[in-house]
């Protein structure tokens, strides 16, 4: 007898969009995965990952036990054995009183999920360690710095109010393959269009021609790692022609305008076109219409994060929708106002403490501490390298740094010198394969669902929570169960803690902020008493009742009316609107939102205005043969979903892209192989020739090569792809920020 249908509804947790997915379901088996046509955002957009996100669930090699190595060998355990071996095998470490010897890694999908939006700080305070590295910074780091030092605080980054604006200038994104980042918005494609239907104009510049650059009404080409040079010609272009005023209105908010004429004076487009690749006249050109728009937003994502100068860049790029009045107003660059978790909207508005970048350095290389994390770079050298503060045993956490981070080669023989490896995954990846214990995780759609971090990014204002849609597996703890273990663990109570217990007290701390936090409805209560308001919930949806309650469209907690005018939100609430609730377009918030020491924009940053000499060093430097890119494709999604069957079929699409002027030079044949190396290592790649890609530069996309020995990936074995981080540099870094560069690394190619 075949189970009869149901028809439940999600937020897809796979990328940065939040599509509404509509989910039919016979018993536990998915049958179909559509977008949701009534979501409030998506409105039926949905993209090959979404779709997928069956397989994920069903996926045989998706793991159901911890596995603990025996004898050399990964083999499956009880949750308590699995517990029990990472503490024996941590109270060594512990005991010699080295915080630092204990290390973290977290990875993406944290971002995705509220256990690890929200448990995993207990578990990284009760370790205690400075050594926490993630994928921020082979990513967004240096936006993140840039908005801190502009606006106080590490998520206030100005999105593109791209349903409203007339010109859109987008730098190194492709966000019709990647569907976009930090800039939350479902249905990238048809959202261009429609600037360009309402008359407007959508500028790419980027190395390749992507299908980004195919849909816009330009594409130009850009040197990789040159994108401030192009910037600070634009920016010196609006000064220098009276385009913008210094004095002028928008400065009402903003500090040290002044600056910035005398900071960008070595910048001059012809002073950068040779250094960018982009000529004078066109950057000229792109500067008056940026100017000349009713509205303008300029949008720069990982290709100019991920490089030499980010921080300069991304700073740039708020500089310019800055002095072209675009700051905080429809059809420019807008400031979120999310339902939860917000820290701009928390607290006295207008003013902060503002952002330190560099507390502390690392202890090898000194490379930057920011927002409490360092480089991932510095990884190896930390594990490798004796003395107070070594590395010996390391926790990931939804990662997997042996694709992902620089000089891959370096890095997997570091971690086999670890005493203690261990991994929370769903897979036996290229790096969870190596650890000693692995700890899985449910399948996204036996969780509930919230994106306390991307509603924070996203081109309108939206709220939507997806219950679970499956009955938990009994196998498999809840991941933020399991960071509650672990949080007990390290803390020395054993690997049997109370999860009960802790899970009380995560509340009662997350309660206990909103207690002496002005303008919180919970202002002047007792912990307890807020805790005890929120009922029967438990886990992380019991914490975030508590942040919708208390924040900015909230309904209050025990009585007390909350912030939201009109809007009263709820998990109560949002459980009753299972298609999302649409909050509006978003409005201006300067100044309300700054946190910064001076309650102003600060549009010249010192560590910035410092920077630029490096940047004007780098004019004139001797320019490399070819330099190595990335790229996106939409069936990916970084390393961890080539194992399901419909992504991954099709020809390999771990390929070397590379000019045909280039590949006549090099002897390079369409289907052959070629030889690549970087100081840090070297590979042999297929070789794909195609002109959407500039002179001089090669790329191949991260996340590949599945060929590792004693992973359990059947059907990305099959089509394994080469490793592209063996080639980048743990050396090359960004210098302000300690970014990795993944784009525009030195490399020779020959053919193999
Ligand atoms: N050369 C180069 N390198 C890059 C990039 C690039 O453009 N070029 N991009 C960088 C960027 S932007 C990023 S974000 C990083 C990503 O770097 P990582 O985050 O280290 O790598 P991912 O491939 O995202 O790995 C995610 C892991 O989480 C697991 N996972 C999935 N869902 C869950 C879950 O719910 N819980 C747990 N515990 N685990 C889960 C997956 O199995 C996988 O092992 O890579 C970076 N590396
Ligand atoms: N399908 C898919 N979607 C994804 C992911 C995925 O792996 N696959 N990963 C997710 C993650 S974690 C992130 S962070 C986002 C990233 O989202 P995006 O930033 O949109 O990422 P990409 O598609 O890699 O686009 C980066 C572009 O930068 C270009 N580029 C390289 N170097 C330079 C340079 O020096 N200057 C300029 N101007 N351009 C340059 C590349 O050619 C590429 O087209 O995507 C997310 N979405
Ligand atoms: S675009 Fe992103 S959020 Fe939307 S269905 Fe695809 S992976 Fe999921
Ligand atoms: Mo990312």
């Amino acid at each position: 007898m075949t189970e009869e249908s149901v028809t439940r509804y999600t937020t897809c947790p796979l990328c940065e969009a939040t599509c509404g997915l509509q989910v039919e379901l016979e018993g536990t088996e998915v049958v179909k995965v559509r977008g949701d046509a009534d979501d409030v955002f998506s409105r039926g957009f949905i993209c090959p990952k979404g779709a997928s996100l069956g397989e994920l669930h069903s996926d045989p090699d998706r793991l159901e036990t911890p596995m603990i190595r025996r004898d050399g060998e990964l083999v499956p355990a009880s949750w308590d054995e699995a517990f029990a071996e990472i503490d024996r095998r941590l109270a060594p470490i512990r005991e010699s009183g080295d915080r630092n010897a204990t290390a973290v890694y977290l990875g993406n999908p944290n971002a995705h999920t509220l256990d690890g939006t929200i448990y995993l700080r207990a578990m990284i305070k009760a370790i205690g360690t400075r050594n926490i590295f993630s994928a921020t910074s082979v990513d967004q780091l240096p936006k993140q710095i840039s908005c801190a030092l502009m606006f106080g605080s590490g998520l206030s980054l100005p999105i593109p109010d791209i349903d409203r604006t007339d010109y859109m200038l987008i730098l190194g994104a492709n966000p019709l393959a990647s569907n976009g980042s930090l800039m939350t918005a479902p249905d990238f494609r048809g959202r261009l269009k429609a600037i360009r239907d309402r008359g407007g104009r959508v500028v790419v510049i980027d190395p390749r021609r992507t299908r980004t650059a195919e849909v816009a009404d330009e594409h130009h080409p850009i040197r990789p790692g040159r994108d401030a040079h192009f910037l600070a010609g634009v920016v010196h272009t609006l000064v220098d022609e009276g385009l913008v005023d210094l004095d002028g209105d928008w400065t009402a908010n903003v500090a040290s305008a002044e600056h910035l004429g005398e900071a960008v004076a070595p910048f001059a487009p012809e002073a950068v076109a040779a250094a960018c690749g982009i000529p004078a006249e066109e950057v000229r050109r792109i500067a008056r219409e940026i100017a000349a728009a009713p509205t303008a937003a300029v949008y720069a994502r990982i290709g100019t994060t991920t490089q030499e100068f980010g921080t300069l860049a991304s700073w740039l790029v708020d500089v310019i929708n800055a002095i072209t009045g675009n700051l905080d107003s429809p059809g420019g660059v807008m400031f979120p106002l999310a339902a939860a978790g917000q820290t701009n909207s928390t607290g006295g508005p207008g003013r902060g403490r503002g952002f330190e970048l560099g507390r502390w350095g690392s202890r090898v290389r000194e490379l930057p501490e920011a927002f409490g994390e360092l480089p991932v770079s510095c990884l190896a050298e930390e594990i490798t390298t004796p003395g107070e503060g070594q590395i010996r045993a390391l926790v990931t956490v939804a990662g997997n740094p042996l694709l992902s981070t620089p000089n891959s080669g370096q890095l997997r023989e570091a971690f086999d010198s670890l005493d203690l490896l261990v991994s929370i995954d769903c897979y036996l990846n290229e790096t969870t394969s190596r650890a000693d214990v692995v700890l899985p995780v449910l399948s996204p759609l036996e969780r509930s669902h919230y994106d306390l971090a991307f509603y924070q990014l996203s081109v309108r204002n939206i709220a939507n929570f997806s219950p679970a849609m499956l009955p938990p597996n009994p196998e498999i703890e809840p991941e933020w169960r399991t960071m509650l273990r672990m949080t007990g663990l390290v803390a020395g109570a054993g690997p049997d803690a109370d999860i009960d217990v802790l899970d009380d007290m995560v509340a009662l701390e997350m309660a206990r902020r909103e207690t002496v936090t002005e303008g919180s409805p919970a202002n002047g209560m007792e912990p307890e008493e807020v805790v005890s308001a929120l009922g029967e919930r438990r886990g992380p949806d019991r914490i975030l009742d508590l942040m919708l309650r208390c924040g900015a469209y909230g309904a209050g907690i025990a009585g007390r009316p909350g912030r939201g005018n009109g809007t009263q939100l709820s998990l109560d609430v949002l459980e009753r609107n299972p298609h999302g609730i649409d909050l509006g377009p978003l409005q201006p918030r300067l100044p309300e939102m700054l946190r910064t020491a001076s309650g102003k924009v600060e549009l010249c940053p010192p560590a910035l205005l410092a920077d630029l000499d490096r940047l004007a060093e780098a004019m004139t430097a001797d320019r490399d043969d070819f330099v190595l890119i990335g790229r996106r494709d939409l069936r990916s999604n970084n390393s961890w979903m080539h194992n399901l069957p419909h992504l991954a079929r099709g020809k390999t699409r771990c390929t070397m892209h590379v000019n045909p002027r280039d590949a006549e030079r090099l002897g390079l044949t369409e289907g052959g192989d070629a030889a690549v190396s970087s100081r840090a290592g070297a590979l042999v790649v297929p070789v794909e020739v195609t002109d959407s890609i500039m002179e001089g530069v090669v790329s191949i996309p991260h996340g590949w090569g599945h060929d590792v020995e004693g992973t359990k990936l059947g059907v990305a074995g099959r089509q394994p792809g080469v490793n592209s981080n063996i080639l980048a540099d743990d050396q090359l870094v960004d210098a302000l920020s300690g970014n990795a560069v993944l784009n525009g690394i030195p490399v020779e190619v020959t053919p193999a």
